[in-house]
Formats: C-alpha cells, structure tokens, sequence
C-alpha cells in the first residue's frame, strides 16, 4: 500500500464495518459499505436498508447485511482527485476511456478487452486484467473480486460533498463518494495501474477511469439509459502479481484490509479533454499520466 499511515480519528475508537448486499435471485441488485463508530451503526443498517429497496433495479428477494468490529485500525489514505469529463455521445466517452488508459500505461489491447467484458456485464466483482495483453487473471474467481472493508470519515465526506456542489456536480453525490472511496483504495495498491468503471444500473450513466496517476476521472454518458451492461475492470502492472501468492495478497488486501479516505485531495471543475494544445487550453499537473500532458479546457 502507497499510505500506511494510520487514521490518528480510527484509532481510538473501536470501528465497525458495515456491509450491505441485495439481490433478486442471481441478479446483484445494489451493495453499499462503510466503516462506522459504534454509536453509528444502528443509523447506518438502517439507511443501508432503505437503500437496498428503493432501488431502480428492482425489489430485492434477499438482503444480507452484515456488521463486524474490525480488529485492527484502518489504514487511513488520501482520495484521488476528482475530475468530470464532459463529452459529447457514448462513443466519444468511451474513446476518451481508452485514450486515458492508454496514457497512464495499459495497452490499446488491454483497455478493448476491458470494454469488451463491462459491455457483457454480468460481473459480481471487479475483473483484473493485465496491463499488456489483456489477459484475465481473476479465471478462477469467475465472478470477480471484490473491493471491499473501505469507509469515509465524517470530515471527509463533508468535504467531498461541499467539493462537488462548488464544482456542479449536483446529481449522484453519494454514488461519486462510494465509487471513489473505492477507487482511492484500488489505486493505493502498487500492484494496480488503473481501474475501468461503468456503472451497471440502467438509470446511471456514469463511469470513471482511475488510477495513482490519472486521479478519478469520471465519464458522465459512457453508456446510454437503460443499458444494463457495466461493471469494473483492474488493470494489473506487469510481473507484479506473476506468482498465486502475490495474486492472494492483493486479492486479500482489495477485500479484507480496512481501509478508509480520511482526507479528500481536490474536486476540480468540469472539463473537456484536448490532445494538441491550443488557445485557452491549460496543462493540469494532476493529469500527466505517463509523463504526458493531457490538455483540458473548462466547459
Ligand atoms: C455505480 O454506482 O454504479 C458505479 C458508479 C460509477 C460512477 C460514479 C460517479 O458518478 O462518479
């Protein structure tokens, strides 16, 4: 992990992770996690339940919910910074996917056979590919890995939230915080070069690449309304996870190590992205995956 330092708020406190699943027979129908204080976690079964069946995807025929004290503190960690791209149709967003990919270091290759799997959907966890060839290294976990023991403290999600009002960002606030406290935790595993996210709820357009270098570069419009495809994709740096062992370790810590943002990084405005430079366009340090600059121009 790139922070190991950990959460001096956590530390004192006996913390309790908080799990919720719901689906209708085979079908995942919504999950959300967090890692609360003891105080809170009647609250937050509470709204976890509300959640699951006010769901667009349906009505769940099962709901698990699942609370355990955590037995060491959380590692605290910093969230990737947030940037919204503005495009103009799907294709486009999912062109602009694969150009970010590509420049934070995954082959053309690997990012086509990471949008040929969210188009299939189906997933019930995140898919790791390799970074070069695009082959699948989760084969034996066909449903896929999961993400999982990650939380946000309360500073921090204030933030976070203030941040995406003052950038515009009005619409799926408690979706944009979920899905980055998990791309933050993704991404501070040195073994993981970057992350593909569609959504698969038919009613939420949105998807996102992310990685250490490229931030949480979020895709509104990646697909169109009512298309159940999507799910995530984990992009694995070459050699790092050759042995079973070291695919265990990462498994295990993306699953079993708690985790929690405790401090939020920038929510930049939204932005178009440019290849050549060109007037009233500016370079964004945050953005230069690869050592490239990409070009961003505010809409
Ligand atoms: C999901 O909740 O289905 C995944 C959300 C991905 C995008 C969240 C965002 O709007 O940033």
């Amino acid at each position: 992990m790139r922070q190991q330092k950990r959460g001096k708020e956590q530390e004192q406190k006996n913390l309790w992770s908080v799990r919720m699943r719901a689906g209708m027979g085979d079908v995942h129908i919504s999950g959300a996690e967090g890692i609360f204080e003891e105080k809170d976690v009647a609250k937050a079964i509470g709204a976890y339940s509300r959640r699951a069946f006010a769901h667009s995807k349906g009505k769940p025929d099962a709901l698990v919910l699942k609370a355990e004290l955590l037995s060491a503190p959380p590692v605290a960690i910093t969230s990737l910074p947030v940037f919204t791209v503005r495009t103009k149709n799907p294709q486009e967003a999912r062109q602009k996917s694969v150009e970010l990919l590509i420049s934070s270091g995954v082959s053309r290759r690997a990012a086509g056979a990471a949008l040929k799997i969210l188009r299939a959907g189906g997933l019930k966890g995140a898919a790791l590919l390799d970074a070069k060839d695009g082959g699948r290294l989760d084969q034996e976990i066909k449903k896929g890995v999961r993400a999982s023991m990650l939380g946000i403290t309360k500073k921090a999600e204030r933030e976070l939230l203030a941040g995406l009002k003052h950038a515009g960002i009005n619409e799926g606030h408690k979706r944009v915080k979920d899905a980055l406290v998990i791309a933050s935790k993704v991404a501070a595993a040195p073994e993981i070069l970057a992350e593909l996210c569609i959504s698969d709820d038919p009613d939420y357009t949105t998807g996102y690449v992310a990685g250490a270098r490229l931030g949480y570069i979020r895709l509104p419009g990646i697909k169109k309304t009512g298309g159940s495809e999507g799910g995530r994709v984990f992009f694995i740096k070459k050699g790092s996870v050759k042995e079973g062992r070291q695919l265990d370790r990462l498994i295990e810590y993306l699953g079993e190590t708690p985790v929690v943002v405790g401090k939020i990084s920038s929510v930049n405005d939204i932005i178009t992205l440019h290849g050549p430079k060109s007037k009233g366009s500016k370079t964004l340090d945050n953005l230069k995956p690869g050592g490239k600059k990409i070009i961003f121009k505010k809409s």
